[in-house]
């Protein structure tokens, strides 16, 4: 028996129906409606901190609205209103995940996410601390559109029929034209809403975030949330599907080949007695923001710039010609090729576009050999998508912004200061022996430093970026002097390895700047060497090795070095680097810099703009002046193999086939093969 209540709610429900039948467009008006106040909702509950929803992010929402719906007009009514009810249920889902996600993470979910699932293993742990009571608001409909659906699925047919027996149905042909017509202006008006208001943020406000791809939340405030997972599911399709080359048996074969060869070199090392010296000891890395070589024992109205530093070299291994060999992903291409040894890509970052992506990264060798492995970076974990990296690199733990006390406000976040003491309240804590990772952060352009760590008299400079830089490069000096009283403090001086290397240049582009700091003009190859330059210092217990040395080096040599002096062979990885500190520095080594330059220590190849090898430019280092291009010409090949098998073994994860043993035996190429005579 259907009770009375039963009845009535059928009732309104059929009439609902019918009503929504006669109104048409009036179901996906309504649709447009709630989810566009569910986006508001989604962004008030995200919270971030200047990215507030404006009048136009509104717009664009709206645009998305209609282009992930615009199909639904092609249906009939049944369909139509079942067809919107799953989409907004689908995409409620998204919003919710993201919601979580983004509490935990920092971050909005992307495919890459989804393909990394046990990521998000550490959620679940805390998924109780990541829900709100007023999170159900995102829900509310549910209790209207799920009975709804139920009841059109079940009888909504025959109640409609029932309610139009006597009205004349239009002819097929003009529903099917009338829905065709309507369908494409709705299409129309979201992508123009959309596209127009996306492409002004790109020539204006928003210029290269979609280039640089540093940050999800980034193209997230340009595109909204709908827009994103849309420009994610577009960015994922192009990199594996439209843009992907397939890599035949031989180049697999070719790219091992040329990849173990390094290896083999730092086999041939291993004969050195530096190889182990070092074994079982800590590994603490610094990677300094921004922090160049030019500014090295330099004064600066009567006081040294960096005397801590200064004063560090002395004590330690500092690698005078040592090359950044960063592109356009920054700070995480200078973690990538330091960590893990490869050159970066040209366009993007590694750590955005090839997270998953098999590598052989010190974190997880060290991991392998019982290291504790920790990272520390006080900055939100999502950014260049640190969080996935640093799983798939095996860290135990990354301790982002989230879990740092932000008692010292400089720049983007913490301050150095503060950030080496609380790092180290963990680090001493720590199960030896350990190897952590610390990015520092407040050297980072603007360079905007508070008027108290304004310290150094900057004359001329003073009021200029180079002065402002100046001044916080002053600050993180001061800093690692702390880190190192703390380190001895802790009786960690003489039983780990502290290395420090610089990231990549500090983003000043007026060289009048650099020359009125270097007090002389500058020519080509002195601006690259200011520009490409960085620091590499490894302090040995009880200041083994000191001194300055001059062999080339770049960030794809460190982990190679490391490993060396803890006596771990890397002979079999898949790295691109070789060891630095050895007794006998290996002859012929040539730094490859990812825009196609190189050198030696004694000649620097600058390529051309339009790519052609014979236009570039060869430079004597020693006589700071051009020379003929035999000098460089033979070593452009190499070069150039360098960085486009680096690019093949990246782009088409081979690292994985090599260790599958995908090729070598099986598609060994014929002209290989050897001729017995
Ligand atoms: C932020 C920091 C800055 O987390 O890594 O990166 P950068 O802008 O130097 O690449
Ligand atoms: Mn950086």
């Amino acid at each position: 028996m259907v009770s009375i209540k039963q009845a009535s709610i059928r009732h309104m429900l059929s009439l609902l129906l019918v009503w929504l039948e006669r109104l048409k467009a009036v179901d996906l008006m309504l649709f447009v409606g709630v989810m566009l106040l569910k986006l508001y909702l989604f962004s008030e509950f995200l919270h971030i901190a200047n990215m507030k929803m404006t009048h136009i992010d509104a717009v664009i929402e709206l645009g998305a609205i209609l282009l992930y719906s615009f199909w639904t007009i092609w249906l009939p009514t049944r369909g139509r209103i079942l067809s919107l009810i799953a989409l907004n249920m689908i995409a409620t889902f998204v919003l919710y995940a993201d919601l979580i996600y983004y509490r935990y993470f920092q971050d909005l979910i992307s495919i890459p996410v989804l393909l990394q699932l046990s990521q998000v293993d550490s959620l679940g742990e805390s998924i109780g601390t990541l829900l709100r009571a007023k999170d159900f608001i995102l829900f509310l409909d549910w209790l209207l559109i799920i009975p709804f659906g139920i009841y059109i699925m079940r009888r909504g047919r025959g109640d409609l029929r029932h309610a139009n027996k006597q009205r004349a149905a239009a002819p097929v042909w003009r529903r099917a034209l009338v829905r065709i017509a309507l369908s494409a202006v709705v299409f129309f008006i979201g992508t123009s809403l959309v596209f127009t208001n996306v492409n002004e943020a790109k020539r204006t406000w928003a210029l290269g975030v979609f280039d640089g791809n540093w940050w999800n939340l980034s193209i997230y405030n340009v595109t909204g949330e709908l827009g994103f997972h849309g420009y994610d599911v577009y960015r994922y399709v192009k990199q594996h599907w439209l843009d992907a080359e397939t890599v035949t048996a031989e180049q697999l074969y070719e790219a091992q080949k040329w990849v173990e060869a390094r290896g083999a070199l730092r086999q041939a090392a291993e004969h050195d007695s530096l190889f182990g010296a070092y074994e079982g000891s800590n590994v603490l890395m610094v990677q300094l923001e921004a922090f160049q070589n030019f500014m090295l024992h330099k004064s600066i109205g009567g006081e040294e710039i960096t005397p801590h530093f200064n004063k560090l070299i002395e004590q330690s291994a500092y690698f005078s010609q040592f090359y950044h060999q960063t592109a356009q992903g920054r700070t995480s291409d200078a973690d990538f090729t330091a960590n893990c040894s490869m050159q970066p890509v040209a366009n993007g970052s590694v750590f955005i576009q090839y997270a998953p992506n098999e590598f052989d990264c010190m974190p997880s060798t060290l991991k392998d050999n019982d290291y504790a492995t920790t990272v520390f970076h006080s900055y939100e974990g999502g950014f260049w998508n640190r969080n996935i990296m640093y799983g798939n690199m095996k860290y135990d733990q990354f301790y982002s912004l989230k879990h740092f006390t932000v008692d010292e406000k400089i720049g983007w976040a913490l301050g150095d200061k503060s950030f080496f003491r609380q790092s180290l309240d963990v680090i001493s804590d720590q199960q030896q022996p350990f190897y952590s990772f610390l990015i520092t952060l407040s050297s980072h352009y603007p360079y905007t430093m508070p008027a108290a760590e304004q310290k150094l008299n900057l004359g001329e400079l003073d009021g200029t970026l180079m002065g402002d830089y100046l001044q916080s490069i002053h600050y993180v000096d001061a800093a690692l002097g702390e880190l190192i009283d703390r380190m001895k403090a802790e009786g960690l001086w003489n039983n780990t390895i502290l290395v420090m290397y610089g990231d990549h240049d500090n983003s000043i582009k007026d060289w009048t700047l650099f020359e009125t700091f270097m007090g002389k003009k500058l020519n080509d190859v002195e601006r690259q060497r200011i520009l490409k330059q960085v620091p590499l210092l490894i302090h040995l217990p009880n200041n083994e090795h000191a001194g300055t040395y001059t062999e080339v080096g770049g960030q794809l040599d460190v982990t190679p070095t490391i490993m060396h002096l803890l006596g771990i062979s890397t002979a079999d990885q898949y790295l691109l680097g070789t060891p630095l500190l050895t007794d006998q520095p290996l002859s012929g080594k040539m730094i490859v810099l990812r825009n196609g330059a190189f050198t030696d220590g004694s000649i620097y190849y600058m390529p051309s703009n339009d790519g052609i090898a014979a236009n570039g430019r060869c430079w004597n280092m020693e006589s700071n002046s051009i020379t003929d291009m035999s000098a460089c010409a033979d070593a452009v090949l190499d070069a150039n193999n360098e960085l486009s098998f680096s690019d093949q073994i990246i782009m088409n994860n081979l690292i994985k086939d090599f260790k599958n043993n995908v090729s070598i035996e099986a598609s060994r190429p014929s002209k290989v093969e050897t001729v017995e005579r």
